[in-house]
């Protein structure tokens, strides 16, 4: 009975855009919405969760990340008949807020781990990788958001509210200078990559301001902790690729470059490396969460350095991360060349609304089926052309 009314609907934030406000950021209202929303959002997840393959979600770290989400469930539940008139209870929220959201920290690599464990015990299986796919990228995408809302809640209500960077609304850049943080993330991957590989490319940033005068530094509003975790991965991937390529070459690494350009519906930043490409056909897989789920090379006691990138969850989150805005993350590659990495983002903060999974039929079917028989022509199973069987 408790239950149902989480399950409800899935709601939105109304207004919840990047173009949120102080003055109508009220504790008060926030809490309201928040110990309902919250709700939903984990009552959705748990839903679904229950309609992943049996063997998958039997794996000992599905169970465990499934005990964290009622956990916090309940927890929330617990504010269902507080009054927001007593102060006890908007303190209080804001401890379990914090508690929930330290609860949920390790959410990405147990999961993986449960990926894991199931590959080990009934290997790689096409039917399950779809749904895993489709099940992950919601999973993920309804943990941003979670994360996001709970952030924006004790950023702008904590007790370190004051200390947050004043001219930020939480999370939330109005001003976000995208160069600033394509620079950033840049020297925080070359950092990594000196330290693994001794070496790193450069970076060159271009700059292109279609809309106001040519000269002006490009802004949006937007998250800079997001934009930050998409470049950082994005140049990982860059570095690797590039310093991998030359490392037995006396030629110097080519620079990795940067270009962010502000039309009038997009914000688009581009990420080129000569790291010598990808072919097509494994373009895919770098996406795939079931295909990239490797053992963690960090639990063997043997290596020390963290490989720069290429292990884990880091594309397809970035991708997530990108289109939780409505924005999105494509890679053009040439086999040979080199990778172009783009970032679309909203220029517009009115069109910068979240994208949210629902859980609804539509969502219930995708479960029931797998992949999509094929239905163009496969070389193997085609028969053959006549003169191919002709005598000699
Ligand atoms: C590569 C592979 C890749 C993935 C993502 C971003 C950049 C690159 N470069 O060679």
């Amino acid at each position: 009975m408790r239950k149902s009314f989480a399950l409800t609907r899935n709601s939105r934030l109304p207004g919840f855009q990047l173009k949120m406000t102080v003055e109508n950021a009220c504790e008060k209202t926030s809490y309201m919405f928040l110990r309902k929303e919250l709700a939903v959002r984990l009552a959705n997840t748990m839903r679904e969760v229950t309609l992943l393959p049996t063997n998958l979600q039997s794996q000992p770290s599905v169970k465990l990340v499934e005990s964290w989400y009622s956990q916090s469930f309940e927890e929330l539940l617990e504010y269902e008949t507080r009054s927001p008139e007593d102060p006890r209870t908007l303190y209080d929220f804001l401890e379990i807020l914090i508690k929930i959201q330290n609860r949920h920290n390790d959410v990405v690599p147990t999961m993986a781990q449960g990926v894991i464990e199931y590959k080990e015990k009934f290997g790689f299986d096409p039917f399950i990788s779809s749904n895993v796919q489709y099940f992950l990228d919601r999973f993920y995408t309804n943990r941003i958001s979670f994360r996001m809302l709970i952030n924006q809640h004790t950023l702008l209500f904590g007790d370190t509210a004051c200390l947050a960077q004043p001219k930020h609304i939480g999370s939330i850049d109005p001003a976000c200078n995208v160069a600033e943080v394509v620079r950033d993330a840049y020297e925080t991957a070359k950092m990594h990559c000196e330290q693994y590989y001794m070496t790193a490319p450069e970076l060159k940033i271009g700059e292109l301001n279609c809309e106001t005068s040519p000269k002006k530094p490009i802004q949006v509003v937007y998250v800079p902790s997001h934009l930050f975790h998409m470049l950082f991965e994005l140049f990982k991937n860059s570095m690797r690729a590039t310093v991998e390529l030359y490392e037995n070459s006396s030629e110097g690494l080519p620079p990795v470059k940067a270009m962010v350009t502000l039309g009038k519906e997009d914000l688009s930043i581009k990420i080129s490396d000569k790291g010598g490409g990808v072919p097509l056909r494994k373009i895919d897989r770098l996406f795939n969460y079931m295909y990239s789920t490797a053992p963690s090379p960090r639990l063997d006691p043997s290596q020390t350095a963290v490989p720069l990138a290429g292990f884990g969850y880091g594309l397809p989150i970035t991708r997530l991360y990108a289109r939780y805005f409505q924005g999105d993350l494509s890679l053009y590659s040439i086999e040979g060349f080199g990778t172009d990495a783009v970032i679309h983002l909203k220029a517009l903060s009115s069109e910068s609304f979240e994208r949210l999974p629902v859980f609804n039929k539509s969502a219930w079917r995708h479960y029931q089926t797998g992949p999509e028989a094929d239905d163009w022509s496969n070389p193997s199973s085609d028969p053959r052309d006549a003169s191919t069987y002709k005598a000699n």
